[in-house]
């Protein structure tokens, strides 16, 4: 995948000064506010009830550990992103973290952070540079195993049954580290078995509107649809509409196996909606502060570390939906 140059700085990003312990934002030059430690964190947006989720826990773990948290919005735009990190450069906070939002064109601005000494840690999505000395970790899932449990689970479905099986693929944000690697995690899964057949593949920026958007379009153009695999659950949701609205039953007509494991899409696998969920766990807050706090005091920290998740049924959804937390 070619780079791209970090776009341009331009307007929009909302950077809100968010105190761990006081009414105000850490202080204006950035220094330590009451002495403690100010970690800016860029997030990528609020697309996703996982995005949601994922927010909730940086904020909280952050007052929890008597951490300032500088939080800005990029409304899914890598150049807000950018922006948003050089601010935190300028206002010296002790670490930055962020989510990339696409894979590629970060080289230029973690330059800049690495010549101010300020550590960067990625959370959620990882980048694709080839030098690893510009973040100090990677905290997130492993998209590619997440992509193959959603294929492991649709080859062991239709292995006794004949016939092709017609799959259409509701992709994440394009140049995402999820989307790119669900989508070759699932296809490695499946390559084995000339029975699968994906029919029609294309992004719906894991939002529900667009995930409802582009499934009315597979509809309409895909005389057969046995399977929809979404790389996450809101676009997944959005195409349960199109489906009912098509007159079709979701779950039954169309079998749907689905990724992130949020609530809303428990109470649809417990109405027979989805089949099959991945989980991909949005609460990295706890182990960011921890990992901030360490890279700050020049501590060694592993450059990978993997988030720890699991897969559900329609019956073990049912069952966690009571003290799902997100
Ligand atoms: C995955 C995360 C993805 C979720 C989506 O770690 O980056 O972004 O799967 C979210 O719900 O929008």
């Amino acid at each position: 995948m070619s780079k791209r140059a970090a776009a341009a700085v331009l307007a929009g990003a909302m950077i809100v000064g968010l105190s761990a312990c006081s009414s105000t934002g850490g202080s204006s030059d950035g220094k330590k506010s009451n002495g403690k430690l100010v970690l800016g964190f860029a997030q990528v947006g609020a697309e996703s009830g996982w995005r949601t989720a994922n927010t909730k826990s940086v904020q909280e773990a952050a007052k929890k550990a008597g951490i300032t948290l500088k939080f800005s919005d990029a409304q899914q735009k890598q150049e807000n992103q950018i922006k948003a990190i050089r601010s935190f450069i300028q206002q010296k906070v002790d670490v930055i973290a962020f989510s990339p939002v696409v894979e590629s064109g970060w080289d230029t601005v973690l330059k800049e952070a690495k010549a101010a000494h300020i550590p960067v840690i990625l959370t959620d999505r990882a980048i694709d540079s080839a030098d690893t000395s510009l973040y100090a970790t990677f905290l997130g899932s492993d998209f590619v195993e997440e992509g193959k449990k959603a294929g492991d689970w649709l080859v062991k479905e239709y292995q006794a049954k004949p016939g092709e099986v017609n799959v259409v693929q509701l992709e994440g944000t394009t140049g995402s580290a999820p989307a790119n690697d669900r989508k070759s995690g699932f296809a490695d899964a499946i390559k084995g078995d000339p029975k699968f057949k994906v029919v029609a593949s294309q992004t719906g920026d894991f939002t529900r509107a667009k995930g409802k958007e582009v499934m009315q379009a597979f509809l309409k153009a895909q005389p057969k649809i046995d399977v929809l695999y979404a790389h996450n659950d809101d676009m997944a949701l959005g195409a349960i509409q199109a489906i009912e609205e098509a007159g079709k039953k979701p779950g039954t007509d169309i079998k749907i196996v689905s990724v992130d494991g949020v609530k809303d899409a428990f109470t649809a696998m417990s109405q027979g909606k989805i089949n099959f969920d991945v989980e991909c766990n949005p609460l990295l807050g706890d182990q960011l502060m921890e990992l901030a706090k360490k890279v700050k005091n020049g501590e060694s920290v592993e450059h990978r570390i993997k988030t720890v998740e699991g897969t559900f049924t329609p019956e073990q959804a049912t069952a966690a939906l009571p003290t799902r937390q997100y």
